[in-house]
């Protein structure tokens, strides 16, 4: 069976082969163990990948004893995609994550609150997102944990402080140190990639709309990045003003579809979607289901978006859209 292994897969192997550090070598493997497509065709790759990620955990150990601070970026990936927020310090980035989700992040009014990441889980329509709250980033501070997890991400909220007088130099020198990392926040993804670079598609949240000035420091924010060119959303985590608008951000960055599986003769399922890749096949659909269906496969039906009819009868191959039910038979 073919492993079908993507650009993210082979982007993070290119990458592990030029890893000089253990750490480095550990975040690549723990990237392609995240993005490595779990079917049959890629159980060996992944045991391999386990196996060297063990060998080198251990050796890791062995040198230095175990970092809490460094295991602190290692969160495990839940829901249908992870959000990073990104930002220079005191934008607002824990109280986005309180105000999104369930989380308790500390808030405090001076630079440096956070420390570590903090997951929390924001519902969008009958889906979970993932969102990470992070440290801030200057000119010279980048914590080292932090591109890999971005790395991780599927997309990135870069969080602009409206109110603050340096928000432009601010906001562009946290895009500036990423970018030194070998990590691009884009409105969209490149057609021609740099060699060796990592693009992620970033939405730029304008927070504390509220505050005094806020008007005119948006102006200036939008000169810096015209809205032709990057998406935008302006909010206040304080007042709650523009927040529904990032659940469907969110979900457009995360670029998944969700797919509702039936049974053979019976309702489908509209509790609960699977999410797989947008652009995800009827073979990727199975694979998310259990991983030994796409071997057993024959045919499947497809009621939805991506049907010509409803009940069609269509192959492994045929491509998926948001909101398809399909029927799979083996
Ligand atoms: N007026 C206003 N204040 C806000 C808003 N969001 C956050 N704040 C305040 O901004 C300050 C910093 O908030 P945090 O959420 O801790 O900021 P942060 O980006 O997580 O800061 P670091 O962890 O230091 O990077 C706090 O005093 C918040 O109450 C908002 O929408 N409007
Ligand atoms: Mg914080």
């Amino acid at each position: 069976m073919p492993a079908n292994l993507t650009p993210d897969y082979k982007a993070a192997e290119a990458r592990f082969r030029e890893a000089v550090t253990t750490e480095e070598k550990i975040e690549c493997l723990e990237e392609m163990m995240a993005v490595i497509p779990k079917h049959k065709g890629t159980e060996k790759l992944q045991a391999d990948i386990k196996r060297r990620l063990a060998k080198l955990r251990h050796e890791s150990e062995q040198t230095r004893g175990p970092g809490r601070h460094e295991s602190a970026y290692r969160i495990e990936k839940m829901g249908a995609g992870t959000i990073a927020l990104v930002g220079p310090p005191n934008c607002g980035k824990s109280t986005l994550l309180a105000a999104l989700t369930h989380a308790q992040p500390a808030i405090g009014d001076y630079p440096f609150t956070t420390q570590v990441p903090m997951p929390g889980m924001m519902s969008y329509e009958d889906v979970q997102i993932q969102l990470v709250d992070l440290p801030p980033v200057t000119p010279d501070y980048l914590d080292p944990g932090l591109p890999g997890l971005l790395r991780r991400s599927e997309g990135v909220f870069l969080i602009a402080d409206l109110a603050s007088d340096d928000l432009l130099d601010d906001t562009e020198a946290v895009s500036e140190r990423l970018r030194a990392a070998r990590l691009v926040l884009v409105p969209s993804l490149p057609e021609v990639p740099e060699p060796r670079v990592d693009y992620r598609r970033t939405l730029i949240v304008a927070n504390k709309s509220d505050a005094e000035g806020a008007a005119e420091r948006l102006a200036l924010l939008r000169e810096l990045y015209p809205p032709e060119y990057h998406p935008m959303v302006v909010v206040s985590a304080r007042t709650g003003q523009g927040l529904d608008a990032l659940g469907q951000a969110a979900w457009a960055l995360v670029g998944a579809i969700r797919v509702y599986g039936k049974p053979v003769g019976q309702k489908p399922d509209r509790d609960k979607p699977f999410t797989i890749r947008a652009g995800g096949t009827v073979e990727d659909f199975a694979a998310a289901v259990h991983r030994d269906l796409p071997a057993r496969l024959k045919l499947a039906r497809v009621w939805g978006p991506s049907a010509r009819f409803p009940g069609q009868s269509v192959d492994r191959d045929h491509a998926l859209q948001d909101g398809d039910v399909v029927e799979l038979h083996t």
